[in-house]
């Protein structure tokens, strides 16, 4: 907050004041009038001195376009900073060359005691202006873009960056966004796909889990829906991606690591029960399920668990899937390698791929092996895990529970 306590100041300059009246019935509308926001809008025209109110000129070095002209900028500017609170004040250039205006710088504005933004037209502000103000001490100078897109001018920039940080000033609608923001589950994922009544529209059925009252499988069914969509749409917001490991004669290029889908299905039970039959020698037991049975285990699967698939070359190759237990366990399931290639370490590799995608909350791993598998018991003692309550009673005396904390 500001020393006052009076709020944040917000200063804008444009051409085009106008522009800024649907501040009067927006977010910010609401702020404004909780006192938690101070919006004033200035013309820069209004600080040029010539009869036909100029504000640009052509560019230095020849080039298409216009540039905006130092003066009414360096008069508006220090005109506005000149009156208005003390403290910390941030100067916001809207620009396509700009660094991305993200929710961290977002949350930084709502720490300042004031900003002011200047909404340049055309093809842009001398770059002096932005030179001169931040060389102030006083002031910290911040050249933001939206997208990689480009707008008419930063109007439309300075409104999203008003709405953004508005949102996230103390005390702003009991503040139930910003908590929500801190707290929840997901940081760092896209949003789960949201419903509400009714459970059925357009021939549209709401997503069975989620009228099932289990709270532990809803927050899983999220968790895996989160991951999934941002792996399709926003790969690049998931942990940095790590090569595979190589594989005689397979091309590492044609490696793919993503989520499962229903496409995916049949070659994931296939594998499935290549898997089995290995499986089933070590532990001497042969009960395989049905067909039927598996494949709707498996599509069921791809929705309810976070499942994913390595492909090379086009072939499955490896799939491991995971979910949240109700205590928040992360535990891994079906972690499967196509057996002719064992041994190139694509198991302990998607292990560590899988443990990744654990929701931040999560306290620990876990997954279950055969008691009777030397081999794949060497293999998860090696990447950390241990037996899990080792003096209850296993359901299964054929299979060991395995578990790791989280580090
Ligand atoms: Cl901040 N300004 C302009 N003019 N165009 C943009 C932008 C900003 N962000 C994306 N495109």
């Amino acid at each position: 907050m500001t020393p006052s306590g009076s709020g944040l100041r917000v200063d804008l300059v444009s051409i085009f004041p106008a522009y800024f009246d649907v501040l009067d019935l927006s977010l910010a509308g609401k702020a404004r009038t909780q006192g938690l926001l101070d919006v004033r809008v200035h013309d820069l025209r209004s600080f040029t001195h010539d009869r036909h109110r100029t504000v640009d000129d052509s560019p230095y070095g020849g080039g298409a376009g216009m540039v905006m002209k130092p003066e009414p900028w360096g008069e508006a500017i220090d005109s506005v900073l000149a009156d208005g609170p003390e403290g910390r004040t941030v100067l916001v250039v809207p620009t396509p060359s700009g660094v991305p205006f993200t929710q961290d710088a977002a949350a930084d504005l709502a720490g300042a005691d004031r900003i002011v933004v200047a909404c340049g037209r055309y093809e842009g502000i001398d770059q002096r202006v932005i030179d001169h103000y931040a060389s102030l001490e006083q002031v910290e100078v911040r050249e933001v873009s939206l997208g990689d897109y480009v707008l008419n001018g930063g109007e439309v920039a300075a409104l999203a960056v008003v709405e953004a940080v508005a949102r996230l000033l103390p005390g702003f609608m009991g503040n139930a966004a910003s908590l929500s923001e801190e707290s929840h589950g997901d940081a760092g994922l896209l949003e789960y796909p949201v419903y509400t009544k009714p459970a059925s529209w357009r021939g549209h059925d709401v997503p069975a889990v989620l009228l099932s009252g289990d709270h532990a499988r809803i927050a899983a069914w999220r968790h895996a829906q989160a991951v999934r969509r941002t792996a399709q749409r926003r790969p690049d917001l998931l942990p940095p991606s790590h090569d595979v490991p190589a594989l005689d004669g397979a091309d590492p290029g044609t490696a793919e690591w993503r989520p499962a889908v229903r496409a995916d299905a049949g070659e994931v039970l296939t594998l499935q029960r290549a898997c089995w039959m290995d499986e089933a020698q070590a532990n001497d037991a042969l009960d395989i399920p049905p067909l039927q049975e598996s494949y709707d285990e498996v599509v069921a699967g791809l929705t309810t668990y976070t499942t994913w698939v390595l492909r090379v070359a086009g072939r499955l190759v490896g799939s491991v899937r995971a979910h949240s237990e109700p205590d928040g366990t992360w535990f891994v399931g079906r972690l499967m390698v196509a057996p002719d290639l064992r041994g190139h370490g694509l198991g302990r590799w998607m292990l560590e791929r899988i443990e990744e995608l654990a929701p931040p909350e999560a306290p620990g791993f876990a997954l279950i092996t055969g008691a009777g598998s030397e081999a794949n018991l060497r293999r998860y003692r090696r990447a950390g895990y241990r037996p899990d309550r080792p003096d209850r009673p296993a359901d299964d005396p054929r299979a060991v529970r395995l578990a790791k904390r989280r580090r």
